[in-house]
């Protein structure tokens, strides 16, 4: 997609702080992080969300980057993925992603 912020992180051509990346997704730290750690976990193709059709392979990519993510960022005691799907679930950015949280305790609610 032409003017999608995260297609064009996807593809370097805008700067972020990239966390992991394979040939399927790319990880990277939040610009407005909402907690110690806050990094976003993005399919390289565009999907607009969840439900999209994301392909299986894809869905299987994101999940292992969650997992690295998680490693490198020493989460060993928990965290959080959040997908905002839609406008009014407070979707802002029209490209999926993965949010993950953690690096404090973050309590038992689910926002
Ligand atoms: P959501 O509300 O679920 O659509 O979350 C979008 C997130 O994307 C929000 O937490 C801020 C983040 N974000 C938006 N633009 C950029 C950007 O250009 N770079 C980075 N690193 N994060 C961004």
């Amino acid at each position: 997609m032409d003017d999608c912020i995260f297609c064009k992180i996807a593809a370097h051509e805008i700067p972020s702080t990239i966390v992991y990346e394979d040939d399927k997704v790319v990880a990277f730290d939040d610009l407005n992080p909402q907690a110690p750690v806050h990094t976003l976990v993005i399919p390289k193709g565009h999907y607009e969300n969840i439900v999209d059709g994301v392909p299986a392979d894809v869905l299987e990519a994101m999940t292992h980057a969650i997992a690295e993510v998680a490693k490198i960022k020493g989460l060993d005691r928990g965290f959080r993925v959040i997908a905002n799907t839609g406008a009014s679930a407070g979707q802002t950015v029209m490209h999926f992603h993965m949010h993950v949280l953690g690096g404090k305790d973050l309590g038992e609610g689910l926002i």
